[in-house]
């Protein structure tokens, strides 16, 4: 029996791979695989499941709420954030090829090791994104980067970062929603994966998914649309005309991870409050668009390809407008040379 996705013989039709045993099989198939992935793609994995257990406890343990401090972007932290931040520094921490961690909620990226010490790549991650909707049980996640430093002649963490996103070797996102999915792309396609909580493994679900290359639904946070540029603005009222239906959790995991199964775009434009966009190039704009490019979508910020821009600081922010093919292409159509 030949499994359908990959042509490869399989024993049964219902094999049960795990994300480990699927990644050792990856880097098998790629000549000059060191089995880095592995190491690095199980703390990750780790952290995700320690912090899918804080997410499940939230309101019996004392996790919820405001610490009453802000990040340095200017975001309120929740306890969650730090306490997510906490768990995935524990968990990279001693993965011996990992050099440089860079996060949402550190101010500068942390040097572990030096190139020459074995540390040859960096994770850029936000530990806990959509953390503001935790108190109400929406689904939030964590999306990491993962970039390799080992070429680099520099030892400034700065320079070590802040590489385009085509330059990334992987990046992924862990979604604690009703049940806690892993979606990973290593640049060979998007597998998706379901946490079975009760052997505590990753498990494969969808291998090689695929964006619907069209559906009428777009997400974004359309309160804001007195302030959107004018082309936006167009495509929303296009989009009333033509029979759109809008959805927006206010969690971009779970917004990109709902237009990744069903289709349609999501959006996040500049707006008067913020004018570059609200989200963060490195740890949330980057990993999305090499995860919707790789399931055959696009992702642009403004007319750019986000994976193109040359990041010049960890913190940037950049408007997105993500999702299916033909939806994004809707969008563009409106978006004149005023947008
Ligand atoms: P965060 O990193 O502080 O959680 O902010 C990012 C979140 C995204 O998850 C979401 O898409 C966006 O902010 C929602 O913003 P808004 O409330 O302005 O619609
Ligand atoms: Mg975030």
């Amino acid at each position: 029996m030949t499994d359908p996705h990959t042509a490869k013989p399989r024993l049964t039709k219902d094999n049960l791979t795990s994300l480990q045993t699927h990644i050792l099989a990856e880097e098998q198939e790629y000549p000059g695989a060191t089995g880095d992935f592995s190491w690095i793609l199980s703390a990750i994995t780790l952290a995700g499941k320690a912090i899918a257990n804080k997410v499940r406890r939230a309101g019996i343990e004392d996790v919820l709420g405001s610490l009453g401090t802000q990040n340095i972007t200017g975001d309120t932290q929740q306890k969650l954030d730090v306490i997510s931040n906490e768990i995935i520094m524990r968990c990279l921490g001693d993965r011996a090829n990992v050099g440089v961690l860079a996060s949402e909620e550190g101010d500068t990226p942390v040097i572990l090791r030096s190139s020459a010490e074995g540390g040859h790549y960096a994770v850029i991650f936000d530990p806990l994104d959509g953390s503001s909707n935790l108190d109400v049980s929406v689904g939030v996640g964590t999306i990491f980067s993962i970039l390799r430093t080992a070429d680099l002649k520099s030892e400034a963490p700065e320079d070590l970062i802040l590489q385009p996103g085509t330059l990334q070797v992987a990046a992924g996102y862990v979604l604690y929603g009703s049940s806690v999915v892993c979606m990973l792309t290593t640049g060979h396609g998007v597998d998706m994966f379901v946490l079975d909580q009760s052997i505590g493994a990753f498990v494969l679900v969808k291998p090689k998914l695929t964006i619907p290359s069209t559906k009428k639904i777009y997400s974004i946070n359309e309160a804001y649309y007195d302030d959107f540029p004018d082309g936006y603005q167009r495509y929303l009222n296009w989009a009333h005309a033509n029979g759109y239906s809008g959805r927006y959790i206010g969690s971009m995991v779970a917004d990109i991870h709902r237009t990744l199964l069903m289709g349609g775009v999501f959006m996040y434009p500049p707006t008067k409050a913020h004018p570059q966009g609200k989200l963060r190039l490195m740890y949330e704009a980057n990993p999305m668009a090499m995860i919707v490019e790789q399931a055959g979508g696009k992702a642009l910020a403004e007319k750019q390809r986000i994976l193109e821009i040359q990041p010049t600081g960890l913190h940037q922010r950049t408007s997105v407008l993500i999702g299916s093919p033909a939806e994004v292409d809707h969008v563009l159509e409106h978006l004149g040379s005023d947008s």
